[in-house]
């Protein structure tokens, strides 16, 4: 039962919209009008159930997540909306009977690219589950002006373009001014006694108003829509009037633009940390207007703060909203009049913290003195902390200072915000089994050691909605003709796929799902980028963002290895294979742009060589998004899951390859090592290091990687191709930083992620998996089985656990 709305109303809806709203008949109406038609139709049946739900929800005193994170990568909400309420079958037909297309419609709305890549998509997929399995919550961010950059390919490198999404207007949100609060930087502390003891007096310093969006996200058959809040920047006001009247205009429009500098763009580093003073901005005013709305909205209800911990809870997302910790102390003890003590016991109470990875380079630190001229409140609350901490690790390592410098929230003049999170929250969790592990016996041991209880490793899911019913209608339409469509509520009921694995009928018609939708790429990549492709390839797809420890680098070596091959002899058989790279680099990530320059460089090679143009073909897929996502997932024969084992905290494209059928080559890292558990080892392809092994070379040093190059002729040879002049570019030395950095590499670091090393094995897994792949009775079963036990990587199995574990919410019961 979808939810019960005619075809007929539906049809008067959407023409309803376009009178009412545009004032035009279909016939006048836009492509972009008539989206907005059907999205704001769509809109009105959300909306009053979210109304409804958020009422009941109060009425019933339940306690409701927020979820903070400076990253939701959304994508598309149209066509998920529609599956969501079980409509979209209905919406199909009746645009069709007004000679419309909901393909070309739904294009007309911009991805929501308010994220990096897994850790804004991880939020996405999580806000879905949660609403789909009815738990209360809203998920905080910021409403970013310009989400992540559009990626361009001109002249063999990336071109980044900025992605103004809410120029055309957004027709999910909903301005929500009368709930703004006031943001607070600067300034310096003043101590006051007033009749209630002694009081911060906090003066000079500069505010922001913060402007609440909220943007309704149904999950599927849901009755408690999640809320997902968006905080806008705004000068307090409009224009400062004493320059103003003066005639200096320019001067008069400053304090404007300097506040709404704010939520004017999201940073485009993913794993990577800067120490910005404009990112600790952002970060305090997401936070801060979160915590101030939370206190204003409880005490309007229930009065008393005490109870606060009874009704919300906290999960921060990386330490990206740690600021929300010492800003709810501030709230609690400045504005609110409570002691350090029990403003302290109700944080340890709300607050959690998911660690997304143990890479340096991404752990959260800022200059002190920075941070404290910023900050000066927060600043100080967090000083308070440490000393307390210390204080209290003092009593635990008597004169062990170097174990507590280590574990201190302040040290060497940086403020360490994952320490923060740990000496404060109630749980701390890692994001696969192994992550989990690895949090806990290394990257914050000493911490494990003080607080055994307070670490988890749960491992992270996507939702089926959005990767499988939404990306991969065809496939979804056989799976729901065998075992009817209770999947998409119960992933458990995703087992029941096994069983169909001996029915040659179910295979074949899974195999015949899988070329239409290489069809489907095919023809996308024609249209969109003028490029051609043959659909009776393999399609092997490596697609995630650009970082050096996911080591697109070694897929490039392994591709000019199979180059090499063909040259040396033209008689050898090489199965015919197509490479598609899909990945953005960061703009300031200058190794990362150049291994970009490299795989057009090699496309450019191996595509026009009449000796392999026919059986390899190397393609670069530009500005890889969620709607790009959605077509190149369910088109893939081959996951690429690649990184050095320890370095992927989880990954997530893994479970999305995963559960669309495609089979997975990859180490032993993050998930994919569940993945291997899940599917036995039959059905993937494991090669490389083990992180015991990778491990061990780090600690003693032992890695040479000139040893591999020496000894192994198919890697030396590969290697070469970088710097003989064999690839076209401008620079004839461009590739020469590559080649140094695996062989030389930089403070006697060669090769940091041990390319060299998993070549050999890397080579023999692709072998084995082409000759899987062959065999056509064997890889059939290979693929669904991938499919079959995808259930447990569904998002809705991992809110499950974290509810267990950490939330302990409540689902709304049944309206009477
Ligand atoms: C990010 O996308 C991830 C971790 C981070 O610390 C940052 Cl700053 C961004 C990713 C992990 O790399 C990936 O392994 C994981 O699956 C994902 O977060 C979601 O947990």
């Amino acid at each position: 039962m979808g939810y019960d709305l005619s075809k007929e109303e539906i049809k008067e809806k959407i023409l309803g919209k376009l009178k009412r709203n545009f004032g035009k008949t279909l016939e006048e109406a836009t492509q972009d009008q008539i989206y907005k038609s059907c999205a704001l139709s769509i809109r009105d049946v959300i909306v009053e159930k979210w109304t409804d739900a958020n009422k009941q929800m109060l009425n019933q005193g339940l306690k409701r997540l927020y979820y903070l994170s400076a990253e939701f990568l959304m994508g598309r909400a149209l066509v998920n909306n529609m599956i969501n309420l079980h409509l979209l079958k209905d919406y199909q037909e009746v645009l069709t009977d007004l000679g419309l297309n909901l393909e070309n419609i739904e294009e007309q709305e911009r991805d929501a690219g308010l994220g990096n890549g897994g850790l804004g998509r991880l939020a996405a997929c999580f806000l879905d589950s949660l609403s789909t399995l009815d738990f209360p919550v809203t998920g905080c961010s910021i409403r970013y002006e310009f989400g992540l950059f559009k990626q361009r390919i001109l002249d063999g490198e990336q071109v980044e373009v900025d992605d103004n999404w809410l120029e055309a207007g957004n027709v999910w949100e909903i301005a929500r001014p009368e709930e703004q609060v006031e943001v607070k930087y600067g300034g310096e502390l003043e101590e006051v006694w007033t009749e209630r003891g002694l009081k911060i007096n906090h003066k000079n310093y500069y505010s922001v108003l913060a402007i609440p969006y909220d943007y309704p996200v149904m999950g599927y058959m849901s009755e408690m829509p999640a809320t997902l809040r968006l905080w806008s920047a705004r000068a307090k006001t409009e224009l400062d009037m004493h320059y103003f009247n003066r005639g200096d205009y320019s001067k008069a429009m400053q304090e404007r633009e300097l506040a709404e500098v704010i939520s004017k763009v999201l940073y485009p580093e993913d794993n990577h940390e800067q120490g910005r003073q404009l990112r600790l901005k952002q970060f305090y005013f997401f936070t801060s207007a979160t915590m101030q709305h939370i206190v204003r909205k409880h005490k309007a209800n229930y009065g008393d703060l005490h109870t606060l911990p009874n009704y919300f809870t906290v999960q921060i997302n990386d330490t990206h909203p740690t600021l929300a910790i010492p800003e709810l102390m501030r709230i609690l003890m400045d504005e609110e009049g409570m002691g350090w003590d029990e403003a302290f016991d109700i944080c340890s109470r709300i607050f959690n913290y998911t660690n997304h990875t143990i890479m340096a380079e991404a752990l959260e630190r800022w200059e002190e003195d920075m941070f404290k001229a910023l900050l000066p409140r927060i600043y100080e609350i967090i000083k308070v902390i440490n000393d307390k901490f210390c204080d209290s690790l003092w009593k635990i390592y008597p004169g062990e200072w170097d174990k507590i410098s280590k574990m201190a929230i302040i040290s060497y003049h940086e403020i360490r915000m994952a320490n923060l999170c740990i000496a404060v929250c109630n749980k701390v969790n890692g994001v696969s089994k192994l992550h989990g592990e690895i949090i806990k016996s290394r990257t914050f041991r000493d911490f494990y050691i003080v607080f055994p209880d307070k670490f988890l490793g749960i491992t992270n899911g996507i939702t089926p909605r959005r990767w499988l019913a939404k990306a991969n209608q065809p496939l979804t339409k056989l799976l729901c003709d065998h075992i009817g469509d209770g999947f998409l509520k119960d992933y458990k009921e995703m087992d029941r796929i096994e069983d169909l694995l001996d029915n040659q009928k179910f295979l074949d018609d899974f195999m015949e799902v899988k070329h239409q939708n290489k069809i489907h790429l095919r023809d996308h990549l024609k249209k969109t980028q003028g490029i051609e492709i043959n659909e009776n390839t393999i399609f092997d797809v490596h697609a995630k963002r650009l970082h050096e420890y996911k080591r697109q680098l070694l897929k490039v070596l392994h591709i000019l290895h199979l180059y090499n091959l063909k040259k040396e002899n033209p008689q050898v058989h090489i199965e015919p294979c197509t490479f598609l790279f899909a990945a953005k680099a960061s703009p300031g990530y200058v190794r990362a742009k150049n291994i970009i320059r490299l795989i057009l460089a090699v496309a450019d090679l191996v595509n026009n060589d009449p000796d392999t143009k026919d059986i390899l073909r190397v393609v670069f897929i530009e500005n890889y998004s969620v709607s790009e996502a959605e077509i190149l997932i369910p088109a893939t024969d081959i996951s690429e899951q690649i990184s050095t084992a320890g370095l992927e905290a989880s990954g997530t494209g893994n479970m999305k390859f995963m559960m669309n059928g495609a089979v997975t080559l990859g180490t032993m890292d993050g998930a994919n090592v569940e993945i291997y558990e899940a599917v036995g080892d039959d059905n993937i392809f494991i090669f490389g290091a083990t992180e015991q092994e990778i491990s061990r070379m780090e600690r003693f040093g032992t890695y040479k990687p000139g040893l591999y190059y020496e000894q192994n002729t198919d890697l030396r040879l590969a290697l070469n191709r970088l710097i003989d002049g064999s690839l076209h570019v401008a620079n004839d030395r461009q590739f020469s930083d590559l080649y140094h950095s695996l062989l030389f590499g930089e403070m006697q670091r060669a090769d940091q992620y041990y390319l060299l090393y998993d070549f050999a094995s890397y080579t023999q897994a692709y072998e084995q998996i082409v000759s899987a792949y062959v065999d056509k009775e064997r890889w059939k079963r290979m693929a669904a089985m991938n499919t079959a036990k995808s259930g447990r990587f569904s998002s809705d199995r991992t809110i499950n656990e974290y509810n267990e574990l950490i939330w302990h919410l409540r689902k709304m019961s049944e309206r009477k």
